[in-house]
């Protein structure tokens, strides 16, 4: 190992003494081509390097694991920005599309970039495993039964015990709770912001801010422009649903736990961060309209075990003519929390070789919820083998909303016809049950968008110093109040950082990312559905044994981010935007439902 890693660094000193020399020449197109092709095999091997210690890390959560990936995750780092420093030099060179983009993605690669001073990138590095393992590890414990013993329940178990429970103490109880674990890691976010912002400046940006929205193939500020845009066609259908959903939660658990006007108390929505409302379907559903089946019951009905979820799911990946995972896949994969040691258990997807190491790691239930996630996993597999031809800076979504939105695409699939398909039900329910099924949907779909777009508001101010580390948690709820129309249930003081109780804070993964693809799913799917031949309401289609909806998907995911993400957009649907029309006109027959709800209702917060 030891010899190893000092053979590392005697080639990277070796590569920097070359970029160094060549420093002092005006650089050709020769030469820059060398550069993209050295750069492109040292990133993808150091790559793959750091995905088997990352795994290691997030499946077996030690302190050895973690050093692992810390050290490889610097090394990564360290070569990374030396060759987006590098790229600089070409800025003014004539190149090819392809190369010319090559160079951007080079300088653009890294989510949070390191100085190149080395103390920096491993204190950097540091961080990022600290803060990964101290979500991943966190837990809420208490004293339980007439002994008063301590349990301890993880994450997912709170999250799957919020998403069960409706006793508003009990909710209250471990939404504070999980909450405590986010404390050490403020000091640690604040810091990161620090160094990733010198990061950001010494490749050029004003700031990590704009370097995060400096990746569509926009202009920064235009891309956050349309965002809102987006989100402002939206917002009625979102405001509409959160009227119904606050009147009926106050009378379910009464005006003094939901009051009647203003914003809802975040823990009785059915979920940790109140971004999915599913589990309160009950609570909320037309009562004329039953949507007359239960997923829930079905998936404990008909699957034998977690894998057999997941095997379901491929199927349908299967039907639209994409080849079947390798074996591997269920070899390695984590399907299950570990019993005997601590692992994140947030769910993702993973390409370890850029070959065919494809892996799930999930603790999975089996729910309908987490049937929903396997193919918003298996998503993302499919797309990651897709692209596996294209040069290595190609082999990426077309931008990172695409690649969140493939598995969903294919989860809006998952209808009542698709459940006669495969033999979960016998029929198709009747048009009566539309009403109750698109609340179901929209629980999930509208509910989330606000949730998807205040998180990197949040972390942009954070970024970009409009809310000082004084401030995170008065910025956060803030913002929480304004987009979402929740509170938090009690005084929440600047000594709690309750932004690091969501995965994608600690865990550093750039969140608009979910909120385009719950905009552009609804354009994917209409497109398919048509490609498909299906007529009539989008909601009742499914493109399952479609192989030409198959074909016209896979020919947008082969290209990778081998060209900017517009026109992946127009392959796939003629148009080359993000358009809010598609997720609006899915939901139509529901936003009448709702509106004749809530006419004699004070809706706003
Ligand atoms: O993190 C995820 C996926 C993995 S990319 C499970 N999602 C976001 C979340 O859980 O907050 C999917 C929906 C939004
Ligand atoms: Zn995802």
């Amino acid at each position: 190992m030891k010899v190893f890693n000092n053979l590392l660094k005697l080639m990277m000193a070796f590569a920097c003494s070359l970029t160094l020399q060549a420093a002092n020449n005006e650089p050709d197109t020769q030469e820059a081509l060398a550069f993209l092709s050295e750069a492109e095999s040292r990133l993808e091997e150091a790559s793959h390097e750091l995905s088997h210690a990352s795994w290691l890390a997030n499946t077996f959560i030690n302190y050895d694991s973690q050093t692992l990936e810390a050290l490889t995750y610097q090394r990564f780092l360290e070569l990374s920005v030396q060759y987006a420093t590098d790229a600089a030099r070409f800025n003014d060179l004539e190149l090819g599309t392809s190369d010319r983009r090559k160079m951007e993605l080079l300088k653009q690669f890294l989510t949070i970039p390191a100085p190149l001073d080395s103390e920096m990138s491993r204190e950097l590095a540091e961080i990022f495993s600290e803060l990964q393992a101290l979500y991943g590890a966190g837990e809420y414990c208490r004293p339980e039964g007439v002994t008063g013993q301590e349990v301890c329940y993880s994450g997912d178990r709170i999250e799957n015990l919020m998403r069960e429970s409706h006793d508003a103490d009990e909710l209250l109880e471990f939404w504070t709770g999980w909450r405590e674990i986010a404390k050490p890691m403020k000091a640690l976010y604040e810091r990161q912001v620090e160094i990733g912002n010198q990061g950001a400046q010494e490749l050029g940006y004003d700031n990590l801010s704009v370097f995060w929205r400096s990746k569509y193939d926009m202009d920064a500020d235009a891309f956050a422009a349309d965002a809102d845009d987006q989100w402002l066609k939206v917002k009625p259908f979102y405001d509409a649903l959160h009227c119904h959903v606050r009147a009926e939660l106050s009378d379910y658990y009464g005006p003094e736990v939901v009051p009647p006007t203003g914003p809802i108390p975040a823990h009785v929505m059915g979920n940790q961060w109140a971004q999915d409302w599913t589990a309160l379907y009950d609570i909320v559903k037309p009562e004329s309209s039953d949507l007359g089946y239960d997923l829930d019951q079905l998936v404990q009905e008909y699957v034998s075990d977690e894998k057999d979820m997941v095997r379901i799911a491929e199927g349908f990946f299967t039907s639209l003519g994409f080849d079947p995972l390798p074996e591997t896949f269920w070899e390695r994969s984590m399907f299950v929390e570990p019993v005997d040691h601590l692992a994140v258990c947030h769910a993702s997807a993973w390409d370890l070789d850029d070959k065919d190491d494809l892996r799930i790691k999930m603790c999975i239930d089996k729910s309908a919820d987490d049937f929903r996630t396997i193919h918003h996993e298996l998503g993302h597999n499919f797309y990651q083998r897709a692209y596996k031809e294209q040069p290595p800076l190609f082999r990426g979504s077309a931008n990172d909303g695409f690649h969140e939105a493939t598995g969903d695409t294919i989860s809006l699939s998952v209808t009542p016809k698709y459940l006669v398909d495969i033999g979960w039900l016998d029929e198709e329910p009747p048009a009566e049950g539309d009403i109750g099924y698109l609340m179901s949907i929209a629980l999930d779909k509208i509910a989330f968008l606000p949730w998807g777009l205040m998180i990197d508001k949040w972390r942009w101010q954070v970024f970009n110093g409009e809310i000082p580390p004084d401030e995170y948690n008065r910025g956060w709820w803030d913002l929480r109040e304004q987009y979402q129309g929740v509170t938090a249930p009690m005084q929440r003081s600047e000594d709690f950082f309750d932004p690091g109780a969501k995965f994608h804070i600690p865990g550093n993964t750039p969140y608009m990312r979910y909120f385009l693809a719950y905009i552009q799913q609804f354009q994917f799917h209409r497109e398919l559905c048509e490609v498909s031949g299906y007529e009539g309401p989008l909601h009742r289609c499914s493109i399952y044994g479609s192989e030409e909806a198959g074909e016209k998907l896979n020919a947008m995911l082969e290209m990778g981010m081998s060209r900017p993400w517009q026109d992946a957009m127009e392959a796939m649907t003629g148009q080359r935007e993000l358009d809010a029309s598609a997720i609006i006109d899915y939901f139509a027959p529901l936003k009448d439902w709702l509106d004749q709800q809530n006419q004699f209702r004070q809706c706003g917060w």
